[in-house]
């Protein structure tokens, strides 16, 4: 279907409530509700749904290229193109017991990608609504040039949270991260349980399958689980750049943060023929009681 700005959208619904929203326009998802009909993405008030603007929250695709790594534009150009239903759809694995999936595809296309980006690739990206609603992006990547190339990647995942000063996240205490706030120099976590006071920006190294982001006030936990995906970066604006962003609400840095899954660290390298695969997995937990403080 098609949403108020004309962009075309693909809507999964299951019966229980649960559905999610994927805008062909970036291969963008950009709803994700529970069987109560509450967002679980954090989509801004104003984020401008028209190309060539890559749309303000949701799970934008960074592709090829995180961040400035590199010379293409600020997280490359797949969140900046219209990406398609495949047509040839890989058959589902027969064990998966998903209750409903897209597949889309974003393969080189227009002259200013091979411009700025000058091989053949096929990126599938299948988005899955699990058995108790959970969230499944699988993206796969094919050189089908008759060159190697190589690429940064992440799954740019807004969260929506009661408010920041609520949140926890277990899983990356400890690890070393490259902080984008300290010219990307490498530091190691201190030890306890990620919280927020100001504003973070920071590429976790060699991070855990499980990454648990923890609202106290709704007692509700996002369980993130990954594969093929090592790092995982942290952002949350804050005041200052909250406020530098046209396509962001002054104070809405309060009610998200983003926890991305990513290949960053150690770029990938396809040789022809060859297909890379990362995936993510989003889960909710609601418990009357939290753990902690
Ligand atoms: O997610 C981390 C980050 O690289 C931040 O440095 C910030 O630039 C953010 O992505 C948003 O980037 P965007 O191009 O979507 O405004």
């Amino acid at each position: 279907s098609k949403d108020a700005n004309g962009l075309d959208v693909v809507i999964l619904k299951d019966p229980r409530g649960f559905s999610a929203q994927v805008h062909l326009y970036g291969g963008q998802v950009t709803s994700w509700k529970n069987d109560r009909g509450e967002e679980l993405l954090f989509v801004s008030s104003k984020a401008v749904f028209k190309p060539p603007k890559a749309i303000r929250g949701g799970i934008p695709i960074c592709f090829p290229q995180f961040s400035n790594l590199g010379s293409i534009e600020q997280h490359g150009f797949a969140r900046n193109k219209l990406w398609s239903i495949d047509p040839n759809p890989l058959p589902l694995p027969t064990n998966i017991d998903d209750k409903a999936f897209i597949d889309l595809i974003l393969k080189v296309g227009d002259e200013d990608m091979a411009k700025m980006w000058s091989y053949s690739f096929e990126f599938r990206l299948r988005v899955t609504l699990g058995p108790h609603g959970e969230l499944g992006m699988t993206a796969r990547v094919r050189n089908i040039d008759s060159k190697p190339f190589t690429f940064t990647t992440a799954f740019h995942t807004y969260f929506s949270v009661s408010d920041i000063s609520e949140v926890r996240i277990e899983g990356l205490e400890t690890l070393d991260y490259l902080d984008n706030l300290q010219n990307r120099e490498r530091f190691t976590e201190q030890g306890d349980a990620l919280t927020f006071e100001t504003e973070v920006d920071k590429i976790y190294l060699n991070t855990p399958t499980k990454i648990a982001i923890i609202d106290h006030e709704l007692k509700r936990t996002f369980v993130l689980k990954k594969d093929g995906l090592p790092d995982a970066v942290v952002w949350n604006p804050w005041e200052r750049k909250a406020k530098a962003m046209v396509d962001f609400g002054d104070d809405e840095y309060k009610y998200m943060i983003c926890v991305e899954p990513a290949a960053i660290e150690k770029p990938i390298t396809l040789k022809p023929g060859e297909e890379w695969k990362g995936r993510q997995k989003i889960s909710t937990v609601y418990s009357s009681y939290h753990s902690g403080q």
